[in-house]
């Protein structure tokens, strides 16, 4: 079982400017346990370049990091996993490579996917609200849906897309364990208030099980 509700998942141009490392250190600072480095655009050497920088932050923190899809780097940067979507390597095979101790999750949008993403520690299941963060990942698929996923998944389900601290209750009612997101922290005036607020509204860690 995973030991976080709250995934931070991270986007540079989304900072309000700021340095992504700051953002990421505020976030911290206000409670967020788990990060998600997701930066497609950045080639290898870049990203495991911003990979140790928040490798070295999260870890004072005793936070999870997790790399979108390049599990190369997630090796390279000690990172505790590595972060799946469709396009990426199969499961199998980056537990493999990984060994049984690492963390995997997967970004899913069907029940399918859900299926096909066995062996993974949890998934992220959505757009479960409209998010302007990413319009390519279609229409909202909203409660019902979600409610779905969580039915179909044997492992924990994070919800995404468009999630706010007042939208927490109803993705937890439908069955989420947590939520995964961007833009309330990252875009957020003070991510670290931020992050207590969403952590309130999640409840306290020790029922995170
Ligand atoms: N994945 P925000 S939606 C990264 O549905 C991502 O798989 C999604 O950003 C999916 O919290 C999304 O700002 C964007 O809405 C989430």
């Amino acid at each position: 079982m995973i030991d976080f509700r709250l995934y931070f998942v991270t986007d540079r141009r989304q900072t309000a400017g700021r340095p992504l490392s700051d953002v990421v250190h505020a976030a911290l600072d206000g409670g967020v346990r788990a990060v998600q480095l997701r930066e497609k655009d950045l080639e290898g050497g870049e990203l495991y370049r911003l990979a140790g920088r928040l490798r070295d932050l999260t870890a004072r923190y005793a936070a999870r990091l997790l790399i979108n899809d390049r599990l190369d780097v997630a090796l390279a940067a000690g990172a505790d996993g590595v972060h799946l979507g469709h396009t990426s390597l199969p499961v199998s095979t980056a537990r493999q490579l990984l060994g049984p101790d690492k963390l995997i999750g997967v970004s899913t949008h069907s029940p399918d996917e859900i299926t096909a993403a066995q062996g993974a520690d949890f998934v992220v299941f959505g757009p479960v609200y409209f998010t302007p963060s990413k319009a390519d990942y279609g229409q909202p698929q909203g409660l019902a849906r979600l409610r779905q996923a969580v039915r179909h998944s044997p492992v924990p389900v994070l919800a995404i897309g468009g999630i706010r601290a007042d939208r927490i209750a109803a993705v937890r009612s439908a069955g989420a364990h947590g939520v995964a997101l961007i833009s309330a922290l990252s875009a957020a005036a003070e991510p670290s208030r931020a992050a207590h607020e969403l952590l309130a509204q999640l409840g306290p860690p020790d029922k995170a099980d």
